[in-house]
């Protein structure tokens, strides 16, 4: 498993290879991986070595380590599919987990320039900004910004966002929410990422921006959320 002479460092090739065992199904969900010292016994390697590939692969979501206990196989990430437009109260729903919002910030502003331009509303026009934490089972998974204007979607309260909102803005409001227009990019956890998540600055994120628009192409929002990265995959279809 291990080639020495391989160009690819050492501790890459075992996280490489603890991934693999997982993605085969030798190890499993709450499985006790071996200890650094059994590593490096077994494969001639220095217990420095082994810690880089273990912390690597605790940081990235794959391994738990319990003090005193050893480092287990942690839960499956969340696979999310990114054929459908669904809400993240559907999404946790239709896991059978326990969606939460914890509401970090709510409040009306005057749309700056780049906001407005994307709602097509005009410069100043009424919008709601909302952060949330969102979470499953009670584990933060994302954070998120919201952006919506306060003409399309009156009435929001405090309370309504903590919520669903696309429930809202469909039942309640009546607006059929028909397509969206997702970015995705790569990031690392800074220190207040760290401090909202729970996770350790420098940890992997996802940052997520969502346009949602209505069925004759009006915008209704505008999201801007980090996901963890040792908590997410997301998965697309692609046909040729
Ligand atoms: C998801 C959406 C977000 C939407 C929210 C509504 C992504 C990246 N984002 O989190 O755009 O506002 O769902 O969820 O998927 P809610 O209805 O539970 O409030």
């Amino acid at each position: 498993m291990i080639d020495k002479n391989s160009p690819m460092p050492i501790y890459y090739q075992i996280e490489e290879a603890v991934k693999e065992q997982i993605e085969k199904g030798e190890l499993k969900e709450g499985d006790m991986v071996p200890s650094e010292r059994e590593f490096s016994e077994r494969y001639q390697i220095s217990r420095m070595t082994v810690r880089q590939a273990i912390t690597n692969l605790v940081r990235d979501g794959y391994l738990v380590r319990f003090i005193g206990k050893g480092t287990f196989v942690a839960r499956r990430k969340i696979r999310q599919t990114l054929f459908g437009l669904t809400s993240f109260t559907e999404d946790m729903k239709s896991r059978g987990m326990n969606p939460g919002s914890q509401l970090l910030d709510f409040r009306e502003i005057k749309a700056p320039g780049s906001i407005a331009e994307k709602l097509r509303i005009s410069l100043g026009d009424p919008v709601y900004e909302i952060k949330r934490v969102r979470s499953a089972n009670g584990t933060p998974m994302a954070m998120e910004t919201t952006y919506l204007s306060s003409g399309l979607v009156p009435g929001l309260t405090e309370e309504t966002v903590q919520g669903s909102l696309y429930q809202y803005v469909e039942e309640k409001r009546g607006l059929k929410i028909h397509s969206a227009v997702q970015e995705l990019e790569a990031s690392v956890a800074r220190k207040a990422e760290s401090d909202i998540l729970g996770i350790e600055i420098g940890a992997p994120l996802l940052w997520i921006k969502r346009f949602s628009f209505l069925k004759d192409k009006t915008p209704l929002e505008i999201v801007h959320s980090a996901y963890r990265g040792d908590q997410y995959r997301f998965v697309v279809e692609m046909q040729r």
